[in-house]
Order: structure tokens, then C-alpha cells, then sequence
């Protein structure tokens, strides 16, 4: 039987990469078979996240004795996230507050008053006179993504060195916004320290005003930082090289348990007179990582310049998202702007520090007793949240597999993740996998 002629016959030319496709389709075709056109095959699974990924592979796994060390959120001695005092108490505090009708540029305007504060000190010029142009951002991925696009409009031949290693996620944030990525000397795997040589020859040679990301305290992964003088110093060839400080302030009080010694490095270039850009973060200082509260500042040479800048992320921003959500900004905001809520938060800062600084000496201690064959000094040389441990990615599998103890494959330890409870646990673990290397 011949088959009923279609209706009417629609020639689409398609062209999808570098094949060019034509299909005929009839009008009495269901939307359903239309819906079939392969829009998608050419897509394969993106690489799991290095950090994201660890969370999952935890999360699946049903043993009762497993350890998550891989995000660097906070969790208390026992593990669990924490909502800190200061932060109920802010809570409370906006209760009522009507969020649908609330300011958003009114509450966002003051996040940025107190954040500077906090970055650059509260008594600094550039607060003062207002010499610097500031946004709320979605937490410390979201600043940094808004500087990286406001980098590639401004300075498009530009590249960012970061230091190596540094964050997993900053690589992908300045690629995404098409900004060519470099590195620069950091970490010295010998000592667990710091290259600081190196690092000094890399900015020597680095093409005069080029971008940097530093990281002012607690460096992820490596918990390396420079000593004061040392910062001293990278300031000084900063400014004979002319480059750009973009400090990524992700965990502010977490490295000495002082807000504002963990800001030195920020002075210390501040009073060298750089122009600065800043992300700063509340996802771990304030325990507020669903929250995505953050702020991206950018030094200016004068107030006018400050309302150029400010209007252009402004307009990345509303680009993107529009503006972030308005719970969170109000939370952090309550916090910095109330001198009692501030004073709990900075107790509380301190609190999470010195748990930290405990589970590190805790477990050095453990692994001598076991008379482990290494050096484990750099547990607590190193600083803030990760202790970069110098485990291989073979003792990390075998971590996993055996023991149920998850961290990023790099070796980086969330020492968050550490508790009372299972520090020897995870003692005896890492001694199992490293005795006979
Ligand atoms: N900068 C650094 C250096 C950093 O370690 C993180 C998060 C961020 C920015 C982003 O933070 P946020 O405010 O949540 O957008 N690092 C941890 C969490 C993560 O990867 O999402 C981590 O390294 O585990």
C-alpha cells in the first residue's frame, strides 16, 4: 500500500558542529518525535569535581567508621555542621524582617561597609573615603567569578597566575570568564613549606602588571603561608613589577584565630599602596556555606574611579544573576554591624581555630606514638583548615578503600573533618598506608 503523502513537508537545515544536516519532517510528525532531534549527543559527562566529587563518594558510602576530610567546611567534634551562636542570635534579630519587600541594594550596601572593614581594617583610608568599589557577591566563588569577567573587559590580554597548587575551582572560574590561567612557584614539596625563592623569581619574571591571586591566610590546599616579612617583600616586587593583588580571603581567622592578623597580608600591601581587589567569603568563617554570602572589593585611585568600577559589576552582576539572595546578607550583615553579635562571632572564630589547631597536634602526636617512619611536623606547621599531607594518590585509594576515609586524591586533609573520636582512627589508618613507603 502506498504510504499517505505528508501534508506539508519542512525542510530544516541544520548545522550542527561541522556537519550540516538536513532533515525533512512532516507536519502530522507527533511533537514528540520532533522533540527526538539529537540536540545533545555530542555531550559526554563533565570530570566530577574534585571536591564536590569526595562529598558524594562519602555520602554513598555506608560504613559506620567513615571520615569525610575532603570539603573544607567547618563541622564540630563531632562532626556535624555547625550553626554558630552569633549567627542564631542574628537570626532572631531579623525575624519579622520583611525579606519580599526588604532593601536588597540598602542591605547589600552595608555588607560591603562592614566586609571592607574587615579585609582592609576599619580604620583603613580607603574605607574611610570610600575609595574603593565593593558588591555583594554569591560567597568567594561568586567574587572571584565577578572579578575574573570585570578582569577580561578591562585588561583582555591579561593572564591571572595563581599559585601552585592553589584551590581546584579557581583554574575553572578564570577559564570560564576566557582569561588565560598561569602559575607561579608556592609549594615545596620537600620541606611541606613554602618555595619562597621561587615564588619570588616567578613574579620577577612574570610580564611587568600582570594579575596574581594570593591567598592572604590559610593557603588551600597547602595550610602554607609567608611569614609577615616575607609578604613584606612579595609587596615590594609587586610594586617594582607593577602587578595586580587579587587576594581570595576564604578563611579569614581560621589560620591564627585572629581576624585581623589573618588580614596582615592585606595591610602589609595596603600600606605599600597597591591597588587591591579582595573576595572575601562567610561560607566558613560564619559556618554559612548554603548561604553564598561574599564580597568582591576593588581598590580604586579615587572616588570618582570607585563609581566606574562599582557601576560596572554592577552590570556583570545583573547579568548573571541579578542579585543574590537576600537571607544570608542580612545574617552577615546583622552579625558585622551589632558590636555584641560581632564579639560573639569573633569568640566563636577563635573556637573553631583552636579545635583545628587541637585535632592537628592530636593527630602528629598519634602517628609518633605509633612510631611512624615519617616526618609528620608539617601537621602543625601548616595552617588554617587543610593540612597538605603529603599522602600519594595510591595512600589515598587505599585510604578509601580500606579504611573509609575520604579526602581529594592531592592529599589535602579537611583537618575540619577530624574529631576526638576518630583521630586515632585516622592515625592508625594513615600509618597503615604509609609504614612501608
Ligand atoms: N576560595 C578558596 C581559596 C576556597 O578554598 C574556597 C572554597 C572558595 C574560594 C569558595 O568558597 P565559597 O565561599 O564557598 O564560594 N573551598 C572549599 C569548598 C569548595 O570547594 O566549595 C574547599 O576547597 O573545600
Amino acid at each position: 500500500m502506498k504510504p499517505k503523502p505528508p501534508r506539508i513537508n519542512i525542510i530544516m537545515w541544520r548545522f550542527m558542529g561541522s556537519r550540516l544536516i538536513s532533515s525533512t519532517r512532516c507536519m502530522s510528525t507527533s511533537t514528540k518525535a520532533l522533540s527526538r532531534f539529537g540536540w545533545w549527543d555530542r555531550v559526554s559527562p563533565a570530570a566530577k569535581d574534585p571536591i564536590i566529587g569526595v562529598t558524594e563518594a562519602f555520602l554513598a558510602d555506608t560504613n559506620p567508621h567513615k571520615i569525610n576530610l575532603g570539603v573544607g567546611a567547618y563541622r564540630d567534634d563531632e562532626g556535624k555542621p555547625v550553626v554558630l551562636q552569633c549567627v542564631r542570635n542574628a537570626e532572631a534579630k531579623i525575624a519579622g524582617c520583611d525579606f519580599m519587600e526588604s532593601n536588597a541594594t540598602a542591605v547589600g550596601s552595608k555588607l560591603v561597609e562592614e566586609s571592607v572593614k574587615l579585609a582592609y581594617g576599619k580604620d583603613a583610608n580607603v574605607v574611610k573615603e570610600g575609595t574603593f568599589a565593593g558588591l555583594q557577591a554569591l560567597s568567594g566563588t561568586g567574587a572571584c567569578r565577578l572579578f575574573a569577567e570585570f578582569q577580561r573587559r578591562f585588561h583582555p590580554e591579561s593572564p591571572i597566575y595563581f599559585p601552585d597548587p592553589t584551590w581546584s575551582n579557581h583554574p575553572n572560574i578564570w577559564r570560564d570568564a576566557q582569561v588565560p590561567v598561569r602559575t607561579f612557584q608556592y609549594y615545596h614539596p620537600v620541606s611541606k613549606g613554602l618555595n619562597f625563592a621561587a615564588l619570588m623569581d616567578d613574579i620577577k619574571n612574570a610580564p611587568d602588571a600582570s594579575f596574581f591571586l594570593l591567598h592572604p591566610c590559610a593557603h588551600n590546599p597547602t595550610g602554607v603561608d609567608p611569614t609577615a616579612e616575607q609578604w613584606r617583600e612579595i609587596s615590594y616586587q609587586f610594586k617594582v613589577k607593577s602587578h595586580f593583588p587579587f587576594f581570595d580571603v576564604a578563611y579569614q581567622g581560621f589560620a591564627s584565630g585572629d581576624l585581623d592578623m589573618d588580614a596582615q597580608a592585606i595591610r602589609i600591601f595596603l600600606e605599600d599602596g597597591h591597588l587591591i581587589g579582595c573576595a572575601q567569603s562567610f561560607a566558613k568563617n560564619m559556618g554559612l556555606y548554603g548561604h553564598r554570602v561574599g564580597c568582591l572589593s576593588v581598590l580604586c585611585a579615587d572616588a570618582k574611579q570607585a563609581v566606574a568600577v562599582k557601576s560596572q559589576l554592577q552590570q556583570i552582576a545583573r547579568a548573571m544573576y541579578s542579585n543574590p539572595p537576600i537571607h544570608g546578607l542580612l545574617l552577615v550583615s546583622t552579625i558585622l554591624s551589632d558590636p555584641e553579635t560581632k564579639a560573639l562571632w569573633v569568640k566563636e572564630v577563635k573556637v573553631m581555630a583552636n579545635r583545628i589547631q587541637q585535632m592537628r597536634s592530636t593527630l602528629r602526636e598519634s602517628l609518633e606514638k605509633l612510631a611512624s617512619p615519617l616526618n609528620w611536623e608539617h601537621i602543625t606547621n601548616q595552617v588554617g583548615m587543610f593540612c597538605f599531607s603529603g599522602l600519594t594518590a595510591d595512600q589515598v585509594d587505599r585510604l578509601v578503600r580500606e579504611f573509609h576515609i575520604y579526602l581529594t586524591q592531592d592529599g589535602r586533609m579537611s583537618m575540619a573533618g577530624v574529631t576526638t573520636s576518630n583521630v586515632s582512627y585516622l592515625a592508625n589508618a594513615i600509618h597503615e598506608v604509609t609504614r612501608y613507603n
